[in-house]
């Protein structure tokens, strides 16, 4: 019997885990994302559903270009930390189906954090993730049909999900990336970021970003500096 669950408990355990501790003589990191060159153009998608609600077309949201370049919606986190600051595991992560769309576009989380999945529409709604690249994921599949609903659920999983709605709204997406350590986060239309209390060390600062894919740049942190990370510049492919 023993030998028979032991192979399945090999498999649960997890293979590399996150030690939150107080971290001493930390530093932080701050920077800006760019985007080289003119973004294309938004596709934007005849809606033909649920018109009064979700309007008659629909721009995506795949760039999103502030002053001088500025881009917004790109993960930055840095890879491969074992030992840092404390998860805050009573973080919440929100998103909402507000006039037919996700909102937020992109939004990241550690594991063991929650998100609440909002229908603030008087229509039909649902939520389904799709994992890219392989994993396990955190599968999500939640029908919402009325406005108002909220629903929380625990993210167990990291990995990168692509958000989608079922209901008929086929323009509906949105990106939520799940890691292992705080040490992530979003920019906005400033295209800036910041990451604090970081152990000192070496590092590598990934940047994700839905159509130009993933970035890196080597970076060191030494205790109680605040380093500027030279502008990254993100290329668009042909
Ligand atoms: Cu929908």
């Amino acid at each position: 019997m023993l030998l028979s669950i032991l192979p399945l408990l090999l498999l649960a355990a997890p293979v590399w885990a996150y030690e939150g501790v107080e971290v001493e003589n930390a530093g932080s990191l701050t920077g800006r994302v760019r985007l080289e060159g003119q973004p294309p153009a938004a596709v934007v998608t005849e809606v033909h559903k649920n018109v009064s609600v979700c309007g008659t077309t629909v721009e995506d949201r795949t760039f999103v270009v502030g002053e001088g370049g500025a881009l917004a919606n790109v993960v930055v986190y840095l890879a491969a930390v074992g030992v840092g600051r404390p998860i805050d595991l009573e973080a919440i992560g929100e998103l909402d189906n507000r006039e037919c769309r996700f909102e937020p576009h992109v939004q990241s989380l550690t594991v063991g954090q929650k998100i609440e999945i909002k229908n603030s529409d008087p229509v039909l709604h649902n939520t389904r993730t799709e994992v890219l690249g392989g994993g396990i994921g955190n599968r999500i599949n939640l029908a919402m049909a009325r406005a108002g609903t909220t629903i929380r659920k625990p993210i167990r999983y990291p990995g990168i999900h692509r958000l989608r709605c079922d209901a008929g709204h086929t323009w509906m997406n949105a990106y939520l990336l799940v890691f292992e350590h705080p040490y992530h986060v979003v920019t906005g239309t400033d295209g800036t970021f910041e990451l604090d209390e970081v152990p000192p060390g070496e590092y590598t600062l990934m940047t994700w970003h839905e159509k130009l894919g993933t970035s890196e740049t080597k970076i060191g942190v030494k205790a109680g500096e605040l380093v500027e990370v030279p502008a990254i510049v993100l290329k668009q492919s042909q």
